[in-house]
């Protein structure tokens, strides 16, 4: 629920690679080294270590979590993370919720697709799924209304979901809710999030069907292509009723989410401080592998200091880009200044832009041969992913009102793991005396880990927050026992996840957020030469 302390003690067992968990779409205002970005925020959790997150949720709505590190959540190490809102200004609306995840699946693991990778070829998913499960069933009653929340919780590919002969009512896009827009078809990025209410009429004489269908033009044209681009699940109403294939319409007729009006009607951002273009291009590096990158060069991960940290030790040096290694592309952004991001894609691949620590409003995006503006005086999309085209430019604006090392980059994975990444190193000085009681670095940043559980001595809370009571994780609409593809999941595996609770009187069935532990055991890391592989 809103305002609640949420504190996660993470145990890493994968075994032979470090960790992080990264809380998608949260702000994390005041708490940037919680942000979960390994060598941005902190660091990387080693094999056998562990790491409390601690933070205060500010924000309703649809989020998820995932590794931040290596390259690991697409193999399971993700989940929705759903913040429940007393206020809501649709809870008289619907009776129950649903929640619904999308994600492109790879047969293999990522440590093998990335030794194949470049990026040329962007491997191609195996299969489509619906809540992590070919032929998903999600059991529904007629006659009710529900607040259906999907994400795209996917390494790769973006989704275009519709649920047969139905209508539905968006009222939130990542987190933000918006005036309600009715729509057949939604299309979901990686990383992207809706919620719509769905309304089941009585009488209906089969269970309703659900697919999602793969955005072809995401393909590389050098990788295979999957046997079916299509996932598919049903909302069941009665299991003794049918359970029809889908139809498939003649065109992907998706809502434009551009046409998306937040409900608070936030005026456009007018006056822009600061503009940091970025070209989305394509290089072969020193390495002979061609990579995503922004402008000339291909975001790399520090070696040994965290970007946070190296801002944070730095004194008045931190509003230098000098300060900060050159291969993590640093920006330095003004406190409280409005940002204006001007993307140009260089390519035929569209990508979904993802920000830390804020939401952004969207005022142009062009490409598929149209040009989108947000006209003066209304109120643009905000949202905290979203898609640029092929071929297309993108502005966006936020306020830098977080001080905070926020990364900025594609949530392909692919991509991004290729270097299509940006630092915005915001407020640094602000930033400075936020932490001061928070981290203590020292003079050496590139020694802190070393020795990481001496950076956060000051944080006793944490520490007395072992002893409060334990609660039990809600799972909120996925399907607990899970079969896909063969592959058991099993919703604790390889990452052992804590869920302390630290709230006034709530009782445990009132657990107001949900985290979903999806994890493959078939997944867990194998330690081959007892090496460890912790960059
Ligand atoms: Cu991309």
């Amino acid at each position: 629920m809103v305002g609640d302390v949420v504190v996660i003690n993470v145990h890493n067992s994968l075994g032979n690679q470090s960790t992080s968990l990264h809380f998608h779409g949260l702000f994390m205002n005041g708490s940037s080294h919680m942000d979960g970005t390994s060598y941005v925020s902190q660091c990387a959790i080693e094999p056998g270590a562990r790491f409390t997150y601690d933070f205060t949720v500010q924000q309703p709505g649809t989020y998820w979590y995932h590794s931040h590190s290596k390259s690991q959540y697409p193999d399971g190490l993700r989940g929705l993370l759903i913040i429940n809102d007393p206020a809501s200004p649709y809870r008289e609306q619907y009776d129950e919720e649903i929640i619904i995840s999308l994600s492109d699946w790879y047969h293999t693991q990522t440590p093998d697709l990335l030794k194949l990778y470049g990026a040329m070829r962007d491997p191609s998913p195996d299969a489509n799924l619906i809540n992590d499960a070919a032929d998903a069933k999600v059991h529904i009653q007629a006659g009710k209304t529900y607040l259906v929340r999907i994400a795209n919780i996917g390494a790769f590919i973006g989704q275009y979901f519709w649920i047969e002969n139905h209508v539905m009512k968006v009222v939130e896009v990542d987190g933000v809710y918006t005036d309600p827009v009715e729509t057949k078809m939604l299309f979901v990025g990686t990383g992207q999030r809706y919620a719509f209410l769905l309304t089941i009429e009585e009488g209906l004489a089969t269970n309703v069907p659900m697919i999602t269908r793969m955005d072809e033009s995401s393909f590389s044209m050098h990788s295979g292509r999957p046997e079916s681009i299509d996932g598919k699940a049903w909302l069941t109403i009665d299991p003794e009723l049918s359970f029809p294939d889908a139809q498939f319409p003649k065109g992907l007729h998706a809502l434009n989410d551009m046409s998306l009006v937040p409900l608070d009607h936030e005026p456009l951002l007018e006056a822009v401080d600061q503009s940091i273009n970025l070209t989305i291009d394509m290089h072969t590096q020193t390495d002979g592998v061609s990579h995503w990158l922004f402008n000339t060069e291909p975001y790399t991960t520090p070696d040994n200091t965290p970007s946070l940290f190296a801002a944070l030790a730095a004194g008045s040096n931190a509003t230098s880009p000098n300060t900060y290694t050159h291969q993590t592309q640093p920006y330095i952004l003004s406190h409280n200044a409005v940002i204006e991001i001007i993307m140009k894609n260089k390519h035929m691949r569209p990508h979904p832009v993802h920000l830390h620590g804020h939401n952004f409003q969207v005022i142009h995006r062009s490409g598929k041969g149209t040009i989108e503006d947000t006209p003066v005086g209304t109120s643009p999309l905000r949202r905290d992913t979203v898609v640029i085209n092929n071929h297309g430019t993108l502005r966006i604006r936020f306020r830098a009102d977080n001080p905070g090392v926020w990364l900025f980059h594609c949530h392909m994975e692919w991509h991004s793991h290729s270097g299509l990444v940006a630092t915005f190193v915001e407020a640094p000085l602000e930033l400075q005396a936020q932490m001061g009681d928070k981290l203590m670095i020292g003079p050496n940043p590139e020694l802190a880990c070393d020795a990481p559980e001496r950076i956060y001595k000051f944080n006793q809370d944490v520490n007395s927050a072992a002893e409060a009571q334990q609660a039990s994780i809600s799972f909120l609409g996925i399907p607990l026992t899970i079969l896909a593809l063969g592959a058991s999941i099993t919703l604790i595996g390889a990452a052992t996840f804590y869920i302390w609770y630290r709230s006034k009187g709530l009782r445990q069935r009132n657990t107001s957020y949900s985290l979903v532990p999806i994890v493959d055991e078939d997944r867990i890391y194998e330690q081959d030469d007892g090496e460890i592989d912790s960059k």
